[in-house]
């Protein structure tokens, strides 16, 4: 099996492996469906879409996408449109899920249903694999676009599913985490470096399975070296970090927007802990956002993802 070792590699493998097929809700807009026409064209996916059939046929004329292998479901509105796409994987005609016009919470509550969703027992939540000049490996930024103000259990629920992740994906079996916060020490009128610190104790005492966890560490301290040295953090983590957890959504939310949309980073986001990959991208992403995305999808789906779990 290819190794993996990059968001070029997670474009490259998704590319060269056989097609998933992903269930689109409602790509009826030009900005949701170029990607998937991207996507389809370089034989990443393949795709069945669910919505008001003429918008959605108007939409692939003037993107000049050609109508074969594309099958279409027709729904009555958005939420409809969410709960058949939703529908059509959890019966196994689509591997992955991908969000086109409808808004996020619609496809996320229709993934939330108690009874005909993507539930798997594990908290969903969102990760951003990205790659930077300065960084020597993927790195994984969490949570910027689900879970708006987590918990304890929360965050550590959200740290599982970013080491899953990984583990699908790279092939690592162990990540170090940075629980990050605004500075490296605790404060107790902190919250997010008090929640670091408990998160901190739980990895020392092996409660979270495949995560070396420390913080609190700032952004700085976690991901470079020189940078932890000059504070004289000893930290197992500070500086060689495979996954930032945020403390809550805008914290997160700015990051990621700071980092695809001022530093330019490659980067491919997908909602983990469903029975199958979520694409969720935003109509602010760029076209090589959105395309990376659907291939850790389909990468993450071929490689199984959803399906083991450790
Ligand atoms: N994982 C698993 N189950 C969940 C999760 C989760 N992350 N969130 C809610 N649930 C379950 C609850 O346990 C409950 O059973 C049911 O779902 C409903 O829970 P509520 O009432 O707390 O959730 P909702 O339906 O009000 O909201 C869930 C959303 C995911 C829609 C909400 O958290 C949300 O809007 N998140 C932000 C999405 C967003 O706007 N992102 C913007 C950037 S793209």
């Amino acid at each position: 099996m290819m190794e993996i070792k990059s968001v070029d590699d997670i474009l490259k493998f998704a590319s060269d492996c056989p097609s998933a097929r992903m269930a689109v809700a409602a790509p009826e807009d030009d900005a949701s469906l170029e990607a998937v026409k991207t996507a389809v064209e370089r034989g990443i996916v393949t795709a069945v879409f669910t919505g008001c059939r003429h918008k959605i046929e108007a939409a692939m004329k003037r993107l000049g996408m050609t109508f074969e292998n594309i099958d279409i479901v027709d729904a009555d509105g958005y939420e409809d449109a969410s709960s058949k796409a939703v529908s059509l994987v959890k019966n196994g005609d689509a591997q992955l899920l991908m969000k086109g016009t409808v808004h996020t919470d619609q496809i996320l509550r229709a993934v939330l249903d108690k009874n005909n969703g993507l539930r798997t027992g594990a908290l969903l939540s969102h990760a951003l694999i990205f790659n930077h000049e300065k960084l020597s490996k993927p790195v994984v930024l969490t949570d910027a676009a689900m879970n708006i103000a987590p918990d304890l259990s929360q965050k550590v629920g959200i740290l599982k599913n970013a080491a899953h992740l990984m583990k699908v994906v790279f092939g690592k079996e162990t990540c170090k985490a940075a629980i990050l916060a605004a500075l490296e020490t605790v404060n107790p009128k902190m919250q997010a470096t008090l929640d670091a610190a408990y998160i901190s104790k739980m990895s020392q005492r092996g409660q979270i399975p495949g995560v070396i966890a420390d913080g609190p560490l700032a952004l700085d301290n976690a991901l470079f070296a020189e940078a932890a040295r000059t504070k004289g953090i000893d930290s197992p983590v500070a500086g060689d970090a495979d996954i930032l957890l945020v403390p809550f959504i805008e914290c997160g939310n700015v990051l990621y927007k700071s980092l695809t949309l001022l530093a330019g980073i490659n980067a491919a986001g997908v909602i983990c802990g469903a029975a199958a990959p979520v694409v969720l991208t935003s109509r602010a992403d760029d076209m090589r956002l959105k395309l990376n995305s659907i291939a850790l999808g389909a990468a993450a789906a071929d490689r199984g993802y959803g399906k083991i779990r450790s």
